[in-house]
């Protein structure tokens, strides 16, 4: 059934962008990055233009210096060459007739001394090491013991974010979206099980935001506030993260994002890439302290989104997976047409398969 006054292809204004429909496509991490210079390559632009009619594409988590990486092969968004690939890529959504915004990432702790400068330490809020693996060249690895961030250092990496900010404007991009989701360094500030400090950033819910804040702060010195974003995850475990008080620290994040004016917000309700579930939180209360737009994310199906949007409990619905193998998901969710479903052998690092030659309804 062909039904185009669906919620999901209603258009919607994000600040001065205009969206032709709901749906957002999730940033992905799929590890193609060129070898060596970890700069996008031609493959990715093809990627992003076969994904252009999304209402909005997050890219793939991209990291904010040599530091900020946690995985093999991710993009960067420091160097030259990665500025120029992400142009290509860019461009091609451009043509297309989408709009893309750059995630930006720092995974903290999250990381692996052979991805480090030098072979150095990861750097966390606090040195201590998360029960969790990534995965490096040779394949998954127990992340290494991190040190912590001395005070002195920390505008040096709010003032990485505000460079790739500014990189991802010169690439082209439409807007910025934080990654302050799934336990890495963004979310190792915010939450007490992770951030044991005794400076200005850590401590009482003023001052674990206060990283948070700073970087939105400079971002948002480089683009309007309405072309920022922030996914955040206050209830997931994931990569090991956890907090006594969730709708403590998140409901004061978001009434100060809210005074900033961002433009979105983007929740991971429940366990990332799992239970909706896991634990009770109030999404209604965290989208209503919020002055901007709500995108919700998390395991949507057509029907799940269709009923979020039309009770109005989200102004977006991020999918991620379901874009991995259709391309056109926006025309699929409009027919009502079956999902095709990815291979998981193929989500992290290697070439076209599994990447670019997943076909799209009009090419069957
Ligand atoms: C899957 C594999 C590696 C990284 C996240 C950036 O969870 C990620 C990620 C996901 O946000």
């Amino acid at each position: 059934m062909v039904a185009n006054d669906s919620p999901l292809l209603q258009p919607f204004r994000l600040g001065d962008l205009m969206l032709p429909n709901r749906v957002v496509m999730a940033p992905l991490t799929r590890n193609r990055a060129i070898h060596g210079s970890d700069a996008p390559g031609e493959l990715a632009a093809t990627y992003y233009r076969q994904r252009a009619s999304a209402g909005l594409i997050v890219s793939e988590g991209t990291q904010v210096s040599p530091q900020g990486q946690g995985y093999v092969w991710t993009p960067g968004m420091y160097a030259d060459a990665q500025v120029e690939g992400w142009r290509r890529a860019t461009s091609a959504v451009h043509e297309a007739g989408g709009r893309i915004f750059a995630q930006l990432w720092h995974v903290g702790r999250i990381s692996h001394v052979s991805l480090q400068p030098k072979g150095g330490a990861p750097v966390a809020p606090s040195a201590i090491r998360a029960n969790t693996r990534t995965f490096i060249e040779s394949g998954f690895a127990e992340v290494s013991e991190p040190r912590a961030l001395e005070t002195a250092e920390i505008p040096g990496v709010v003032a990485d974010f505000a460079k790739a900010a500014a990189n991802a404007k010169r690439a082209g991009f439409d807007g910025v979206e934080l990654h302050g989701a799934n336990g890495y360094l963004i979310d190792q500030f915010l939450r007490d099980g992770t951030n044991k400090r005794t400076d200005a950033y850590g401590g009482s819910v003023e001052n674990r935001v206060r990283f948070a804040l700073e970087v939105v702060d400079a971002v948002a010195k480089v683009w309007p506030a309405s072309r920022v974003g922030i996914r955040i995850a206050p209830v997931s475990p994931a990569n090991d993260i956890a907090d006594s008080h969730p709708a403590a620290i998140f409901g004061h994040l978001v009434a100060k994002l809210s005074e900033r004016k961002i433009g979105y917000i983007h929740v991971v309700e429940g366990a990332t890439q799992g239970d909706r579930n896991i634990a009770p939180f109030d999404w209604t209360a965290l989208r209503r302290a919020f002055s901007g737009a709500y995108i919700a994310n998390n395991g949507y199906t057509r029907e799940m989104a269709t009923e979020a949007l039309a009770a109005g409990a989200a102004d977006l619905v991020a999918f991620g997976r379901p874009f991995i193998a259709n391309p056109d998901l926006v025309e699929r969710l409009r027919r009502g047409a079956a999902l095709a479903t990815g291979d998981r052998a193929t989500f992290f690092g290697g070439g076209a398969h599994g990447y670019t030659d997943y076909p799209a309804l009009s090419d069957a």
